[in-house]
């Protein structure tokens, strides 16, 4: 059986997906696209797949299953909803949403529909390294966990798409999904400190310094830097009560040459975590196929808005701003279940 989906939004990393759905992963098949920009959508869009004049003509298209969105955050709610009244169970990147009230509105649909149908593009909880990490530390050897070290950095960001707080309110979402994954925790507290900005970075808080207070106590720090020009480098170390466990180096070619001994860095998100990308569309069409959704859910997405909205305040207050989360429904889960998920 093949899985018919519509993806709406076709800019960097909706044709990153296009791509994988059509020439890497297997059991989907693309039949329709729509972007604002219909001259884009149209050049993106696989051969025989319908080019739809707008998102919710796509999402109550009866040709199309299940609904892939990589548009703008903003524009996430208003699809989101529209494909839960819909019943089509729906891949959404990061962010969920971009606000409290956003995710809550989400989650209450959802809830209300009885069934998962969110799946969130947190792509690194399918990532090999990050995988082998956490089962190191829920394997307990090493003790509890009581620090990690999230090393986030971008070669650069594309100009002019973003806000000066495009570091704390769209880049960690990601650290702040992983920090609660792996640590099987929550983020409680934010603080965040900036040093001074890189001239490279224009008019954006680059780089900057976040802790995230996790309820067990554990503390998270996160150097984000969406402009450091050598290439995109995710590193990540957890410090337990016995040991430390770190993500590798990533494994590539050692070239030695007059300039010295070196391994080449990816250049994006896209080279990095291409594997994790596919694994993640690998289980999102199993269980699309079976009209809900796994993975990284609407409370995952909650939760990270959550920390971004903290962080924002933090910059303001310069103090350390609470993460109140409501009562998890039952529909994801038990508490700690996030080991599993
Ligand atoms: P982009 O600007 O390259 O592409 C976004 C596309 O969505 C554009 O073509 C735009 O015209 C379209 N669009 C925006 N609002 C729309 C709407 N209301 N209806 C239809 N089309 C709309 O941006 P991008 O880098 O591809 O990012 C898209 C989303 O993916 C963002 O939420 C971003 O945070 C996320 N993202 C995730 C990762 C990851 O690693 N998981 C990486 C990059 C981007
Ligand atoms: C981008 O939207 C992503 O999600 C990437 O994974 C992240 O590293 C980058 O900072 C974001 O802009």
């Amino acid at each position: 059986m093949t899985l018919q989906v519509g993806v709406i939004g076709t800019g960097m990393i909706g044709r990153d997906h296009i791509r994988r759905l059509t020439n890497v992963v297997s059991g989907v098949e693309i039949v329709g696209v729509t972007d604002i920009d219909q001259a884009r959508a149209a050049a993106a869009a696989p051969a025989g797949a319908e080019v739809f004049a707008t998102p919710s003509a796509l999402i109550s298209s009866e040709k199309v299953e299940a609904v892939i969105i990589c548009s703008w955050g903003p524009a996430h709610e208003e699809q989101l909803l529209a494909c839960i009244a819909s019943g089509k169970p729906v891949f959404c990147e990061k962010p969920l949403v971009t606000s409290e009230s956003a995710a809550l509105r989400v989650m209450e649909a959802e809830v209300a529909c009885g069934r998962r149908l969110i799946q969130v593009g947190f792509m690194r909880r399918f990532d090999s390294d990050y995988r082998r990490l956490k089962a190191v530390i829920d394997g307990g050897k090493l003790g509890a966990p009581l620090m990690f070290h999230s090393v986030h950095r971008n070669a650069s960001v594309p100009e002019g798409l973003y806000t000066s707080e495009m570091p704390l309110n769209d880049t960690l979402v990601h650290d702040a999904d992983i920090s609660r994954w792996l640590l099987s925790d929550e983020v409680i507290g934010v603080e965040v400190r900036a040093p001074r900005r890189s001239s490279r970075g224009g008019a954006l808080r680059d780089p900057v310094f976040v802790l995230l207070h996790m309820a067990s106590g554990a503390l998270v720090d996160v150097e984000i830097s969406v402009n450091i020009a050598y290439g995109y480098d995710i590193r990540g170390e957890v410090s337990c009560e016995a040991g430390v466990a770190a993500l590798p180096n990533r494994p590539a070619t050692v070239i030695s040459d007059s300039n010295g001994i070196r391994q080449a860095i990816p250049e994006d998100w896209r080279e990095r975590f291409i594997d994790a990308y596919d694994q993640e569309f690998r289980e999102w069409i199993v269980a699309a196929s079976n009209g809900t959704a796994s993975g990284p859910s609407t409370w995952d997405g909650y939760a990270a808005t959550l920390v971004a909205d903290a962080a924002l305040r933090a910059v303001v207050s310069g103090g350390f701003e609470p993460v109140n989360m409501i009562a998890k429904p039952n529909l994801y889960g038990r508490p700690a279940a996030m080991a599993a998920e």
